[in-house]
Parts: structure tokens; sequence; C-alpha cells
């Protein structure tokens, strides 16, 4: 099945008991048994519910692994995966990330002694001369959040699996709808399902998805261990968001190439990153490895003042954090999004105050360029 009919027929079977074409919300947290063991497969509703095994499914299929798991949010799965790990084991990690992954690194796992290392994904010589003996995996965001840097995934799965690690990919600002890392060699896939897949705005979820029945399995042990997954409600909502995710990431993609392109022209735009125009850095990496460039873009218009200002006066793009929803948003990472990374570890990787975030959504493409010029002329 293509990715655009798995994506309305994936993850079903169209409910037994009905004929009924949308999956149940099953409300329950436990289930009734026969005798002692003797079930249907559900017993009670952390280990799994049909709902969400319906969404884990899904997902499993659109990423092309064995096992999917769904998670109460994109940060619980990650937490989830990190507990993959033991104390004095070592993960490398992209230098720009979602603040709270190098939070949730930095002040929480540290303590129990994982220790975790950030390199530049993007020069994979880099990575190289940062594995230790203790280095058990590396975590990527392609393209990154909110620099938008593209990680050759393919390279970097050969690089890991030759040292005996694993390359983890936060696949949230593709989705597998133009990015599926499990086929170029990455052994874990995960998503904050809060954005393109739920892609509405209305729920917080996270999706794990493996490519070995065996990492799987042990994700799925520390799933049920840990217990932080999503309720059915929110599981029927992701399953019912993902039905529209090839129409909306067309319209995501073409209006942020619309949008990236008038900014570049823009005299007052310092700099510009989307993967998608010509100029950006990994731009023929990253037309060959996904099958598009995504809907979101950052720029830098030099001036911290600048930058707040034209946040707070766009009527169209949101001032709000988070990305992947029908509607445009904006964001000034270094105080909204990224706000967890120490002041002068931004101001090296280049998330500087006047750095702005689009998530640009499936609204005309000529309102948001209107609403762009009139906050940035004003
Ligand atoms: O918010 P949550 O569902 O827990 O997902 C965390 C997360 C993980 N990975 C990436 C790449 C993310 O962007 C996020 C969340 N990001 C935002 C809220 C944001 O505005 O960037």
């Amino acid at each position: 099945m293509r990715i655009r009919t798995a994506l309305v027929h994936g993850g079903q079977d169209y409910d037994p008991l009905t004929g009924a074409i949308g999956v149940p919300i099953y409300q329950s947290s436990t289930f009734r048994q026969e005798a002692v063991g003797k079930h249907k497969g559900y017993e009670y509703a952390r280990t799994a519910n049909p709902t969400r095994t319906a969404l884990e499914r899904l997902i499993a299929e659109l990423e092309e692994g064995e096992v999917g798991l769904a998670f109460s949010s994109g940060m619980a799965a990650l937490s989830t995966a990190f507990m993959l790990f033991s104390t004095g084991d070592q993960i490398l990690v992209g230098e720009d990330v979602y603040g709270g992954t190098y939070r949730v690194l930095t002040a929480c796992f540290s303590r129990l002694g994982l220790k975790s290392s950030f390199v530049d994904t993007t020069d994979p010589a880099a990575v190289a001369a940062a594995f230790t003996p203790q280095t058990k995996a590396l975590l990527v965001e392609s393209p990154s959040n909110p620099l938008l840097r593209v990680s050759d995934l393919a390279a970097l799965a050969e690089l890991c699996h030759a040292r005996g690690a694993m390359l983890i990919v936060d696949n949230t600002f593709l989705t597998p709808y133009w990015q599926k890392p499990l086929t170029l060699g990455a052994d874990l896939v995960l998503h904050s399902a809060t954005k393109y897949l739920g892609g509405h705005s209305d729920l917080v979820a996270g999706l794990a998805v493996a490519r070995e029945k065996e990492v799987g399995e042990r994700l799925r042990f520390l799933q049920n261990a840990i217990g932080a997954v999503p309720g059915p409600q929110d599981a029927w909502l992701l399953l019912r968001g993902l039905r529209t995710l090839a129409l909306r990431m067309e319209a995501h993609e073409a209006n942020a190439r619309a949008v990236a392109a008038w900014l570049a022209g823009h005299r007052r735009v310092v700099s510009v990153h989307y993967p998608g125009l010509p100029t950006h850095p990994q731009h023929a990496l990253a037309a060959r490895q996904a099958g598009g460039f995504g809907g979101m873009v950052s720029f830098d218009v030099g001036d911290a003042a600048l930058a707040e200002a034209v946040a707070a006066r766009t009527r169209i793009f949101l001032l709000a954090e988070s990305l992947g929803g029908v509607e445009s948003l904006i964001c000034l990472p270094a105080r909204m999004t990224h706000a967890s990374l120490p002041p002068e570890r931004r101001k090296a990787l280049g998330i500087s105050d006047s750095l702005l975030r689009l998530s640009v959504g499936i609204e005309d493409v000529e309102d948001l360029l209107e609403d762009l010029e009139q906050a940035l002329e004003q």
C-alpha cells in the first residue's frame, strides 16, 4: 500500500462488531477476562487499549518499522526511549534539537548517570570523532529545530552501526509522508505527534517506531512499565488527523516554499533557513533523502527588538509555541522553545535573539505574505 492509501486505510480492522468505518474510542481502563489469563488480548489499558493499538499499527506501517508505540507526549516518547540506556552509557545528540530534549537530557537523565554530548550531525567526521567506548546511540533531528539543518541519515546509520550504536531519528518536522528514516538505516524513529501527525493543535502525544522487533519489544516493556501513554480520546484524534496528513503536508510545503523565497528577498531579513532553498547548505542532501522539505522556516532579522516586534505584529501567524497545525504560528526560539538552552550555547549555534521561527500553515499564501509584510514594515 502506498502512503496516501495507508494513511486512509492503515492500522484498522473495520470494527468487527458493527462494521463501523471509524475506529471506536474504547473508553475503558480495564477489560473483562473469561478466566484468569484468558482474554481477547486486552487486560489493562496502560498495557494496551484497542484505539491505541490501531494508532500504533498505523504509525508502524507508515514508518515501515516492526513495532509502533504511542506515548502521552513527544517528551514521553523520548524519555521512555532514553530508558533503553543505563548509567555510564553516553548518547550523542545533534546540537540543535528541541529545547525540551536538551533539558531532559542535561537536567534529568544526567542525574541518573546517562551522559549526553552534543555534536554537529551535519558533519559525519565530527560525529565519528565524538564516539567513545560508552556511546550507545546517536539522536538526530533532521531537519533540526529551529535551524533546519539537515543531516545525512544513511551515512550516520552506517557510522553508528560500525560502532555498535543505535541511530535514533526525531522525525517530527518531516513525518513519514516526506521522510522514512528507518528505510535509510535508522533503528528508532520518534515523533512529537502533537505537531503534523495530529495536525490541528488539539492534542499532545508522542509516537515511536522500531525497525527491529527486539528493540521494539524492549521499548514496549518500558512503555508499560513507565506508563506515559495517551488516553483513547487522544489516540482517536490522532488517527483522525492522520487521515489527511498527505493533503496537509503538501499544502504546508507549498506555502513554506513561497514564504521562504519571499523572505529571502526582503530587505529586513538577514538570513533564511529552509532546506528547500537552493542556497541552503544541505539543499542537495535534503532533496535526495526526503520527498519534501516540510513546512518549517526560520529567519533572522538581525535585531532582537525588531524580531520581538514582528512576533507581536503578525495577525495570521499566531504567536505561540508548537508547530505543525493547520494554522500558521510564529515564535522567537531564544525566548520560547529554546529558552532552556544556556545563552552562550544558543549564541554558538546561531539561535540568536533575532531569529524567528515560522510554522507555515495551510491558509491562502497571499494572506500569509501580506501578514509578514505588514509585520516587517510597520
Ligand atoms: O511537546 P511534545 O509533544 O512533548 O514534543 C516534544 C518535541 C520533540 N521533538 C521535537 C522535534 C519537537 O519540536 C518537540 C516539541 N516542540 C515544540 C513544542 C516546539 O515548539 O518546538
